[in-house]
């Protein structure tokens, strides 16, 4: 707005301020220019209007903070060539200074991350149960996704065994609305008073600082097994949701119970999820640990990667919808608990909209570190319930931000701003850079001609539902119904197929076996006796330790299929296929073209670099891939195979002379489950290492053949035949 406004008192023309509190909004303002940041943002957070061409400097010239030109940046002002520096080298405090303070806490919790930008379009069938603007038919909101795990520091490895984070940022019309989400649909607390609890338990050990982004130490377990509630998380944590092939291959959960509003007032309880269009797939265990050392950032790779290369993950929205009755039970589950999920068999998931991502951040600080999230970043149509672990994340996300970004001005960071337009009356902090212009941040008043105005429901007010608050006494207390803490773990075992039970069996022996402590994996024990003896026996067994009875009653529920990762088939958009080749100048283009073809990313493996490779054989592991070729032989380049098969002639040959980390990286590839194909002359490797074509998802023939066969192994993700049944079930 100019100051020639004709609305704005003191202007020219208009009437002087009758210093009585106005009753009719004069419109509202437009947003505070110093604070419209969002719209000048671009989905990859470059700003517009300054777009320095993916260079990191604007300008021709270096220059100081202060745009100074300058000539040197190599050496500090010296007396004299072998003199000493000398204090009034500004240049040199101003770049030191800086770099000193480069860097700032890192989350508390889930400071490990990788994040993108992207659009959710809406499919406007949740519009008869919220007013929710963004999730009318055909809305297109922008959104920015941050994926994380809980318990490593910044630096820690992808891989590892924990829940990860999915929270999401809606910059809808009405504001922002943050669904800060996991992987796993319920949480190791009823009450959030106990978060600083279970995350002390699970960090690294105070005195020597390790293990870093572990469970599998003595505090989690010693917490876990004493605080019975955190059962049924944990035992996710030990299922294959806990090693997650790709941040492009989890569901979501927004954990708590919402409450919708419709526009007519009517509310409704909802949950809800994120759906991948990938399908739900995970590691084996080997694999993640062999990840964690190999590569790090493997899941940080693979979604940038998937992003630049055309396959952008998408995710479909969807809410299981119950009721909201007074009691706020659905056929006997506790919608306030946690703990608790409700089986999508007795309350499907329905669909409301589509998130694709589709552009990496252009840099990693200003926003996947700087985004804040906050579960109280609500717009007029979703409120919150009185679950006592939400009700306690709508204090500390905002708190939390005050120390992580350095005061309360963290909304004004770029990634952080809402698209709607600001006109609150929050004033100065630190780091405020909005130039605020006016002598009345405040109401009510008369001298900005009583701006700003309130809004009600018919003005997109934000308006809580007007529920009412079940009469009661104060107390510290949950009700009944929190403490069963074994029927749905129970529930959950017996949902999950042979090889999910073998790898749940696997998880616990591991960390519970990693603990010192002989009362810890006792009690851990007691633990998985309450949910299943077969369970506990295996467990037992691997810990060479007693197998206890069950001291609850052992419950037979429905299973829900829906908890199982197997037994469907999936896409394969971004599936990376190893193409091993005995020659780095081998012609690959039909295998290329074919793995092209359907959706995946083959990368050629050859024992140098060279023209067309990707990947050497001293650079490529197994863990890479979701398949393997091996590709044929060129003629008449023998000795050059990775079967050096100079001495074929005589039987044990082959094997002596196979290189060795072909070897590793087929036996890898077999043990983890993977499909492997052999063309032509490939089928030596395949004779060298000992696989028979035939062996389960092991297949040779032309590369017409083995490609077809190949993908369609692929769609299960896995091979699954190669994890034999060993628990009875
Ligand atoms: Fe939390 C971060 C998810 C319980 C306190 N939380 C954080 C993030 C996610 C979650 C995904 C990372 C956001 C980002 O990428 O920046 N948290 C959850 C879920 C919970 C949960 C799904 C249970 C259902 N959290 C929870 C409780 C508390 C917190 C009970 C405290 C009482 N969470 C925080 C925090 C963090 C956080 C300390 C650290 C960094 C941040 O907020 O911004 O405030």
């Amino acid at each position: 707005m100019s100051s020639k406004d004709p609305q704005i008192p003191g202007a020219p023309g208009v009437e002087p301020p009758s210093h009585e509190e106005p009753t009719e909004p004069r419109g509202p303002l437009p947003p505070k220019a110093d604070q419209s940041g969002p719209e000048t943002v671009s989905p990859t957070g470059q700003e517009t209007g300054t777009d320095q061409g993916g260079v990191a400097q604007g300008g021709a010239y270096l220059t100081t903070a202060q745009g100074a030109r300058l000539y040197e940046t190599d050496h500090s002002l010296k007396a004299g060539p072998r003199g000493p520096v000398l204090l009034q080298d500004h240049h040199l405090r101003e770049k030191i200074t800086h770099f000193d303070h480069e860097r700032i806490p890192e989350r508390v919790v889930h400071a490990r991350g990788a994040a993108a930008h992207g659009v959710f379009e809406s499919y406007g069938t949740a519009t008869r149960i919220t007013r929710a603007a963004f999730l009318a038919e055909g809305a297109r909101t922008p959104v920015f996704v941050r994926f994380s795990t809980v318990l490593g520091s910044r630096g820690s490895a992808d891989t590892v065994r924990d829940t990860r984070g999915f929270a999401t940022k809606f910059y809808t019309d009405e504001g922002v609305f943050d669904l800060v989400g996991n992987n796993i649909p319920v949480f190791f607390i009823q009450d959030a008073i106990k978060f600083p609890d279970v995350i002390h338990a699970g960090k690294p050990h105070p005195d020597r600082e390790i293990p870093q982004a572990q469970s599998a130490h003595d505090t989690f377990w010693d917490f876990v097994t004493l605080h019975t509630e955190a059962t049924f998380h944990t035992l996710w944590n030990m299922s294959d949701r806990g090693i997650p092939r790709s941040y492009r291959m989890m569901e979501g959960f927004g954990v708590h119970t919402f409450r919708l509003v419709a526009a007519d007032g009517s509310t409704t309880l909802v949950k809800f999820h994120w759906k991948p269009q990938l399908g739900v797939h995970s590691l084996v265990w080997e694999e993640a640990q062999l990840a964690a050392g190999i590569d790090p950032d493997f899941h940080r790779r693979d979604l940038a990667d998937a992003i630049e290369s055309g396959a952008h993950p998408q995710w479909e929205l969807g809410v299981q919808t119950f009721p909201d009755t007074e009691d706020q039970l659905f056929q006997g589950i506790d919608l306030l608990d946690p703990t608790k999920i409700v089986p999508e068999e007795i309350a499907p998931v329905q669909p409301v909209g589509l998130l694709t991502l589709n552009a990496n951040p252009s840099n990693y600080f200003a926003e996947t570190e700087q985004v804040a999230f906050h579960v109280g970043n609500l717009v007029p149509g979703i409120d919150v319930t009185n679950d006592a672990l939400m009700q306690g994340r709508l204090f500390s996300y905002v708190d939390t931000q005050i120390t992580r970004l350095g005061g309360p001005n963290f909304p004004q960071l770029p990634i952080n701003r809402t698209h709607a337009p600001v006109n609150d009356m929050l004033r100065d902090g630190m780091h405020q850079t909005a130039v605020h212009r006016g002598v009345a941040p405040y109401r009510p008043n008369s001298l900005d001609g009583g701006c700003p105005f309130l809004a009600g429901a018919d003005a997109g007010g934000y308006i809580e539902a007007p529920v009412p608050v079940p009469e009661s006494r104060k107390v510290r207390d949950a009700a009944a119904s929190f403490d069963d803490h074994f029927s749905q773990p129970r529930l959950f075992w017996r949902s999950m197929t042979s090889p999910e039970r073998e790898h749940i069996t696997a998880a616990y022996t591991f960390e519970l076996g990693k603990c010192y402590e002989q009362a810890i994996k006792e009690r851990g024990l007691q633990v998985l006796a309450n949910i299943d003896g077969e369970l506990c026996a295996a467990v037992a067994a691997g810990l060479g330790l007693p197998a206890p009875a069950p001291q609850v009653p052992l419950a037979d529920p429905e299973p829900s299929p829906a908890l199982s990762q197997l037994g469907r088939t999936w896409p394969l958009d971004g599936r990376t296929v190893g193409i091993v080749v005995a020659d780095p100048g081998q012609d690959t283009a039909e295998l290329r073209q074919g793995v092209h073809a359907a959706g995946m990313v083959p990368l050629v493996v050859a024992p140098t670099g060279g023209d067309g490779v990707q990947r050497t054989f001293a650079t490529a592991r197994s863990i890479e891939f979701d398949a393997l070729v091996l590709a044929d032989a060129p003629e008449p380049a023998a000795d050059a195979h990775p079967v050096r098969d100079a001495k074929a002639d005589e039987d044990t040959a082959a094997v002596t002379d196979l290189d060795p980390r072909v070897l590793l990286l087929v036996t890898e590839a077999y043990r983890h489950g993977k499909a492997i194909g052999a063309v032509g002359e490939g089928e030596a490797v395949l004779t060298a290492v000992g696989l028979a074509a035939g062996s389960a998802g092991v297949v040779s023939g032309d590369t017409a053949a083995v490609l077809a066969r190949l993908t369609e192994l692929l769609t299960a993700h896995r091979v699954w035949d190669r994890f034999p049944p060993v628990l009875t079930g």
